[in-house]
């Protein structure tokens, strides 16, 4: 029996406050408006940027279902979606691609007008499609995952191949686009270089990979929890220390490791001191220093001006600088021509039921991508 243009009552992992473990709830997920997509979800991967809004790190309305991360089959569309229709396998785009802002219209841009990093938690029309027990319950960037059905925008939905399989190619959904554009696409890393990699979860790992892809000769792993070495020297890191094992700022280490020729430097933790470190890290020159890490809202950092007085370039990306729409299909056919590897990413697969212990695995350190089935 077809669902379409009903309301469709399925089970999802609310988070009613901050700071409290996810509750599953039987929530109401009403029927796309025009211009809207109804998503049945098939696989989403966990991110550390779901835990920022957990933490209220990251501005959000509540209650809210997170997740961002994902694979559905489109179940039904609203009036006048043209770009994609039921049955097809999709990645719902938490950087949405409108294709009429300047941002979108720029070669150089992907940072969407539509796109939600402000926390408004509603679709384009200003509504959620989401309520349980009788109470509104709010979108998250642009997706909500963390549930059976999702309604998103059409603008942040994208068609992909249909031999893709769902559970591996979540994570282009999220961290593995944005580690390996943070490399290839914003920090332009060139054949020979020398690159210094802040942070080893799945989003530095997959920066790492890029630095690889982009013909890198040495690529330096950074991170407190020794732990994350072994697989990180497996997708292509050359080294990897830790801050601990030194008294001197980790930008001098790096630079005698190198005879100071770390060419680009990436943090992707999400912290104020690793942001200044990693800038410091790259060569006061030429050296460029992307932010990846989801900075954390309405904190400020400052630093000494000399740093990029010098000549060092200091950016940041979201999604990888990649323009979601055009993009992600073309992601995945790269995947299915075994262009990158996204085993090595997923450490563990678990029922949806389970995220509240895949959330476990990320906090214990003991996890890169956990990715939950429904
Ligand atoms: P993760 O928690 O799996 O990995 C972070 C790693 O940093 C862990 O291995 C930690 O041990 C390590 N770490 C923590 N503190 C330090 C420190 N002081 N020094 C060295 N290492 C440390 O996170 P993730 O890989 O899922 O995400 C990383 C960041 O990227 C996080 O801030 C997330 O919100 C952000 C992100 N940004 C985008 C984007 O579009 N810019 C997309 C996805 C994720
Ligand atoms: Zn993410």
């Amino acid at each position: 029996m077809s669902t379409a243009g009903k309301v469709i009552k399925c089970k999802a992992a609310v988070l009613w406050e901050p700071n409290k473990p996810f509750s599953i709830e039987e929530i109401e997920v009403a029927p796309p408006k025009a211009k809207e997509v109804r998503i049945k979800i098939l696989a989403t991967g966990i991110c550390r940027t779901d835990d920022h809004v957990i933490k209220g790190l990251m501005a959000s309305r509540f209650p809210v279902i997170v997740g961002h991360e994902a694979t559905g089959l489109v179940e039904s569309i609203g009036e006048g979606v043209t770009t994609v229709k039921p049955g097809d396998k999709v990645i719902p785009l938490f950087m949405p691609q409108c294709r009429e802002c300047n941002a979108c219209r720029n070669p150089d841009g992907n940072l969407c007008i539509k796109s939600d990093i402000t926390g408004r938690g509603v679709l384009d029309d200003g509504t959620t499609r989401f309520s349980c027990k009788g109470k509104p319950v709010y979108h998250f960037m642009n997706t909500s995952t963390f549930t059976e059905y999702t309604v998103v925008d059409e603008f942040a939905v994208a068609k992909i191949n249909d031999a893709a399989p769902p559970e591996k190619v979540c994570l282009i959904g999220c961290g593995f686009s944005t580690g390996y554009g943070a490399a290839i696409k914003t920090g332009k890393v060139t054949p020979g270089s020398t690159c210094a990699v802040f942070g080893l979860g799945g989003v530095g790992l997959s920066v790492i990979m890029g630095c690889k892809s982009a013909g890198a000769s040495r690529i330096i792993g950074i991170d407190l929890n020794k732990d994350k070495f072994e697989k990180a020297k497996a997708v292509g890191a050359t080294d990897c220390i830790s801050p601990k094992d030194s008294t001197k700022p980790i930008s001098e280490v790096l630079s005698e490791m190198t005879g100071n020729t770390v060419g680009y430097s990436f943090e992707v933790i999400g912290r104020l001191d690793t942001m200044i470190d990693a800038l410091a890290s790259c060569h006061m020159n030429y050296g460029t220093s992307v932010v990846v890490g989801a900075p954390p809202s309405a904190k400020m950092l400052t630093y000494d001006p000399m740093l990029l007085f010098t000549g060092r370039t200091w950016k940041g990306c979201i999604f990888g600088g990649w323009k979601s729409r055009d993009d992600v299909p073309k992601i995945v056919n790269d995947f299915l021509a075994k262009k990158f590897d996204l085993d090595q990413l997923i450490t563990h697969v678990l029922p949806f039921k389970k995220i509240q212990e895949g959330f476990e695995l990320l906090y214990s350190g003991k996890s890169i991508r956990t990715v939950l089935t429904l």
